[in-house]
């Protein structure tokens, strides 16, 4: 049953005679009908629900059609879902230490966890908001994915050939972001943008200078594709007025080159809450109109190029004087704190979610650019940036609800909007500017996604509603409730709500699902290879060859893992040692892992079949710790095993 059944409603006969995999007989009745409506009113079920679930089971032994990555939110990782069946395929350990995939538990991972270190501490939690996916003319190539991290200004790289974590670049001039990680159509650069204003490099100056000294700051990190990783030698930033800058995107295809940045706050409210003065959201809220920043990214590269930079904590940063004068960003007013801001698949249109304003606004990028060309501004911000006149920029408004927030989109022109307040997707025409119909959620939707929707060719499939409250949808498990992904089919007349998926690691923000057959995993690792540095680690080690090698007091140990015995599985080394495991899985055969463990030294490792892993700790306490298979990989698993003896200092 890989086609969707039928477009429009579907008769109860015609379901039964679905569910039973028999074609409908002449007179409509079919043996196993009975049995079929027994079932749906046992378990009390309607015809709905019948054809929810036909519509998104994937019966054991099949395939989903699409892959969701989702934010993990503060548990600082990513969800891998499949989709239609919303079956949980993965937890990918990002910002976060990971036990099962070995990740911040002694072995190679360590590194890269170590490269999110910001002012010198290591950070064990982040707050995970937007992945994205990894483009090659404005479509997901599923060659990496990158992540933010709202809380600690962080990007992470994750290679989608083994689905782990390669790199976390920690942004030296913000301390928290937002508007990331976006890419540019072909994944030049991913973008970051700062949340909170503050001094850019982390400075200290008193709120009482907000708006002399606190910035926003966009970062273009350069991604490397022979590396798959960000090159921060070649990357960039720009300085921004200090209104609170919050969701991004980049153009595409007619606005390729460019980039659009909500804001809110650009009355620069500063709280003083304990003094009596209004707090933050209050003072945010009293402008009618905030500003979309409209970026001309390849200009800005240009003069950075030119040498217009100026390097803060090892950053080229374009200065605000020379983006107003060279016009690399330009203003444009925005009804009252907006929120999402989402570029149309042509790129010919930019729509803003209006969060306090019941509209989704749509700029016509054409109409911008040529104010910009023949520069007619209406004025300029108290930063020397020049500002188009906000009617003159937009094609139009759709009167859309309560909160509109995030909008993704279709392969018919539709839009669909996430309507936060009112618990809604929205479903409207982007030509006609007028809602069509809207779907209850399940509740207070945050953002939205569509298959392949960030792309120049959305599916048009599913979207997913990502909601912050679930309240009755589960089992109660304590006062932190779950929150709720509810797949919504969008190939009809009509939306259809399918499935919900509880998501209890997280509160997720944003996710992209990509079409299965677009990821090619690799399923071994060639023989020793070190994923971390991508090709065969100098210490691999193969049968035949494992030795022990002293050397001062610096053990190495060369290893090896096959089923179901490591070699060696005797060490035995002094009361402050150095030791040094280099292990080595010789297995080939697919799903063939070997998890190492040792007890009381905080070492977990994962050993994907010819993966290759390093430790380093110190024998500092003499005893007997026995080391072991964690993963159960044979009938003798449990017989895996060995012990690494620390003798006592002789006195
Ligand atoms: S934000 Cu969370 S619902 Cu971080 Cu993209 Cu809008
Ligand atoms: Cu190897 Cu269990």
């Amino acid at each position: 049953m890989k086609r969707w059944i039928a477009r429009a409603g579907i008769g109860a006969v015609a379901l039964v005679a679905l569910a039973c995999g028999k074609p409908k007989s002449k007179g409509g009745a079919i043996a196993a009908s009975a049995s079929v409506k027994e079932l749906m009113a046992a378990r009390g079920l309607t015809e709905a629900d019948v054809e929810a679930a036909l519509r998104t089971y994937v019966p054991s032994g099949k395939l989903d059609d699409y892959i969701v990555f989702a934010s993990g939110g503060q548990s600082g990782q990513v969800l891998v879902i499949g989709a239609p069946s919303m079956r949980l395929l993965k937890l990918i350990g990002v910002y976060t230490p990971e036990p099962w995939q070995g990740y911040g538990y002694g072995g190679d991972g360590d590194a890269v966890l170590e490269g999110g270190k910001q002012n010198g501490h290591a950070l064990e939690w982040a707050d995970v908001h937007h992945p994205n996916l990894s483009e090659t003319n404005g479509e997901y190539d599923g060659q990496v994915l990158f992540v933010n991290d709202k809380a600690n200004a962080r990007v992470a790289v994750v290679d989608l050939a083994d689905f782990m974590t390669k790199q976390i670049v920690a942004n030296p001039l913000a301390a928290s972001d937002h508007g990331g990680t976006f890419v540019t159509q072909n994944t030049d650069y991913v973008i970051e943008t700062s949340q909170y204003p503050a001094p850019l490099g982390r400075e200290y100056a008193p709120l009482a200078e907000y708006k002399e000294k606190y910035r926003g700051v966009s970062v273009f990190w350069k991604f490397d594709r022979t590396t798959k990783r960000i090159d921060p030698n070649q990357s960039w930033a720009l300085e921004l007025p200090p209104y609170t800058q919050d969701l991004a995107d980049a153009g595409k295809l007619d606005s390729d080159g460019w980039v659009f940045i909500n804001s809110f706050n650009t009355e620069m409210a500063i709280g003083g809450t304990l003094e009596g003065k209004p707090p933050i959201e209050s003072g945010a809220s009293q402008n009618d109109m905030d500003y979309l920043h409209v970026i001309d990214w390849k200009k800005a590269e240009k003069l950075i190029a030119d040498g217009k930079g100026q390097p803060i904590k090892g950053i080229r940063v374009l200065p605000l004087a020379v983006s107003a004068a060279e016009r690399v960003i330009t203003l444009i007013g925005e009804p009252k704190s907006p929120h999402g801001v989402d570029v149309t698949p042509d790129g010919k249109e930019i729509v803003v979610g209006g969060k306090l304003d019941t509209h989704a606004t749509v700029y016509s990028f054409e109409k911008i650019k040529k104010l910009i060309d023949a520069q007619q501004f209406e004025g300029k911000d108290a930063y020397g940036l020049p500002i188009l006149k906000f009617s003159d920029s937009i094609r139009g408004q759709a009167e859309i609800g309560l909160g509109p927030l995030h909008t993704v989109f279709d392969d018919k022109g539709n839009a669909y909007t996430s309507v936060f307040i009112e618990s809604v997707v929205a479903k409207w025409s982007v030509k006609e500017l007028k809602v069509i119909e809207k779907m209850p959620v399940h509740y207070n939707i945050g953002h939205i996604l569509a298959a392949e929707g960030d792309t120049v060719s959305p599916d048009g499939k599913f979207v997913i509603a990502m909601n912050k409250m679930s309240l009755d949808r589960f089992s109660k498990v304590g006062p932190l409730y779950p929150q709720n992904f509810q797949l919504i089919g969008i190939d009809g007349e009509k939306m259809r709500m399918l499935a919900d998926m509880p998501i209890g690691i997280g509160e997720p923000h944003y996710a992209q699902m990509i079409r299965a057959d677009k990821l090619k995993p690799i399923k071994t690792y060639p023989l020793g290879e070190n994923p971390y540095i991508g090709h065969k680690d100098p210490s691999a080690t193969v049968a035949g060859q494992e030795k022990i090698v002293r050397k001062g007091n610096v053990v190495d140990v060369y290893m090896t893992a096959i089923r179901s015995h490591f070699t060696p599985d005797q060490i035995e080394v002094e009361q402050g040692d150095t030791v040094k495991l280099h292990i080595t899985n010789l297995e080939q055969s697919e799903d063939q892992t070997h998890g190492f463990a040792i007890s009381m030294h905080n070492v977990q490792l994962s050993l994907e079949p010819g993966r290759h892993e390093n430790v380093t700790f110190v024998a500092d306490k003499p005893g007997v710790y026995p080391m072991f298979c964690t993963e159960f990989c044979s009938a003798l698993h449990l017989e895996m095993a060995g012990y690494l003896l620390v003798k006592p200092k002789a006195k």
